[in-house]
This record gives structure tokens, sequence and C-alpha cells, in this order.
């Protein structure tokens, strides 16, 4: 069946890599619609060498014959126009973080949890970047091992926070430290701030981590603490990543072997020849990229990973399309 398709939010840096993922993946649609604000109406995008106009976002977008709508227009988007989408039968992905807690709305990783799509009202959240590619190398483990607890200390690219905090950072690093985006200077800094702080001194980046993470593992029960740094890096986060398992394992060879084998990851593990995943390399890709394995000599039984992913592509828009790809499965 052929797919009729529409991104909203087609002008952002996660709409126009919507669009580059659905080419480099020849995703079969048929019809593609592309929406933004009122300020992107008129300008042109591209996708599998044909030129679309993007048109304002209004509740009768979805008159039309939509299959599925993946949105990434922020939160206030997600909030007024989601539902009227999945009103008229439209299944709604949805890049941010608007619905990612909602009980009736599945928060999905197809590499980790797909069972999850069984399920849903037409609307489905696609996780955090940060969290997206956490999870990825930690369900081969967790199935492995059960996890008891989990530390996450993140360095987050500044494309993170889109153009603004890609401009302050280009900018800063010519000498002109704008903080337009950012509080300080990115330029020279590591800000261990992304989002707001909340009452219990956590950023919302920290808790999202935290909350998506036992969504996503379907375990409620796991321990995890977050630390989330913003770094001057334009492109893919880099996560420090502590798991203390349940059960005790045989060696790092088995683990390496477990990770090279999982579904979406890279293994990059060769220290002694300076191999382990690196941000500039990931940048442009889709793999989830782990290394620096090694056991956590403070635990009965755990291990410290270094996980890297371009935080764009698998961490927003090659997630949401292969959660669109599973869902074509089944139409
Ligand atoms: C960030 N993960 O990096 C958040 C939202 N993209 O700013």
């Amino acid at each position: 069946k052929k797919i009729n398709l529409a991104v909203v939010g087609a002008s952002g840096m996660v709409g126009r890599t919507f669009l580059k993922v659905l080419e480099d993946r020849d995703f079969p649609f048929d019809n593609l619609y592309c929406f933004a604000s009122k300020r992107s109406a008129g300008q042109k995008v591209t996708c599998k060498g044909k030129e679309y106009t993007i048109e304002e976002l209004t509740p009768e977008s979805f008159d039309r014959d939509i299959d599925i709508a993946l949105f990434s227009a922020g939160g206030d988007t997600s909030k007024t126009f989601a539902p009227i989408a999945a009103s008229k039968g439209v299944i709604v992905v949805d890049n941010s973080s608007a619905w990612r807690m909602d009980t009736t709305v599945p928060l999905v990783v197809p590499e980790v949890n797909p069972e999850a799509l069984a399920d849903h009202n037409n609307i489905i959240a696609n996780p955090n970047c940060s969290t997206i590619q956490a999870v990825v190398a930690l369900k081969p483990l967790y199935d492995a091992y059960g996890i008891k607890r989990i530390v996450y200390s993140t360095y987050q690219a500044v494309s993170g926070s889109g153009v603004k905090g890609y401009k302050d950072l280009e900018e800063g690093l010519k000498g002109n430290d704008l903080m337009a985006c950012y509080p300080h200077p990115i330029a020279g800094n590591c800000l261990p701030h992304i989002d707001v702080f909340l009452e219990n001194g956590y950023t919302k980046e920290e808790m999202k981590m935290v909350n998506e993470t036992r969504k996503i593992l379907n375990d409620q029960s796991l321990k995890i603490t977050a630390t989330t740094v913003r770094v001057p890096v334009f492109y893919s986060h880099s996560e420090s990543v502590n798991v203390e398992f349940e059960k005790d394992f045989k060696d790092i060879a088995e683990i390496k072997t477990l990770l090279a084998n999982a579904n979406g990851v890279i293994l990059q593990d060769d220290p002694e020849n300076n191999v382990y995943p690196l941000a500039k390399e990931a940048t442009g890709t889709d793999p989830v990229y782990v290394g620096r394995i090694r056991r956590d000599e403070s635990l009965d039984s755990g291990i410290n990973l270094w996980v890297v992913a371009d935080n764009i592509r698998k961490g927003a828009a090659t997630n949401a399309v292969q959660i669109a790809e599973t869902l074509i499965q089944n139409m």
C-alpha cells in the first residue's frame, strides 16, 4: 500500500532531517505534505529529487488523505495539532516531549520496544535523543543480566538546541559569545544545564532520561540518575553510562559479543589503537556506537560504557522514520 505522509515542522533542523532520512531509506510514500508555521510557509524543500512547497499548518491540514504525520514542531504545536490529526485517523509520530509520559501514548525505540506499537490511539511519541541512544545500548544488557541501577553522564551537542544553539557555538568559536540560547558562553565551556531546573535540583533533560528509560524498558523499579551537560560540539551526543546488573557476567568479552550483535549497535572498542566512539565520526549516520567497555570494579556486577550517536538522526529523525516503517508493515 502506498502511504500518504505529512511532515510537520518541515523547515526546522529535525524536520529537514526527516526529509533526508526518508530519502536515504527510500521510504515508500506516495504523497508527501510539508507543514510549518505561517512564517515558514512558501519555503521549498526537496525529498527524493522532488520539490515541495511548505504549507502553513492549520486544523484543516489533516482533512486530506494522510496515513502518518511526523511531527517535530515543538510541544505546543504537538499538544494542539496531534489530537486533531489523530481524530481524523492520522497516526502521529511526535518528536516533542509533549506526549512522552502520557500513559495512552507508546514511547518507542524500534530496536528496543517495538511491541509497544501494538496498542496506540494514533499518537506515538519519539523519545528524547539522549534517551534513545542509551536504551539501544542498554537493551541487550537488560535482557541478559537485568539492571539494578544506571548512572548517566552526557556530553550533548549544541544542535540539540536547534539553530540558536548551533549559532551560539559557531559565533562563540569566533570570539562572539552571543548567549542567544545559553546563559553562559558555550565555546570553551561545559554547561550542566539543559532545559530548565526542577524542584529536585535536576534539569528537565535529566529527568527525561530517568523517566523515559523506565517507560521504554517497561521497568519502574530501575534506579537511575543523570547529569546532562551541553558541550562545544555541533552534532552527536556522547554519553558515559554506568550500569549495575542484577546478575553477574562471565567477562568483558561476553559483554562485547552481546553488544556487537545487538540491533542498531556498532561496537568500537580497541583502546590500544585509539578506537572508541567519536561524535565527529558518528555525525550523519544512524547507528549507536559503543566502546570503552570495562568492568566497574567498585560493583559486584557492573560495567562502564561510552555511547555515541547522531542526536538529529538516530536521536530524532531516523528513530521516527523507523517507527513509521514499522507501522506500515501492518497497513
Ligand atoms: C537537547 N535533548 O539536546 C534535547 C532536546 N533536543 O537539547
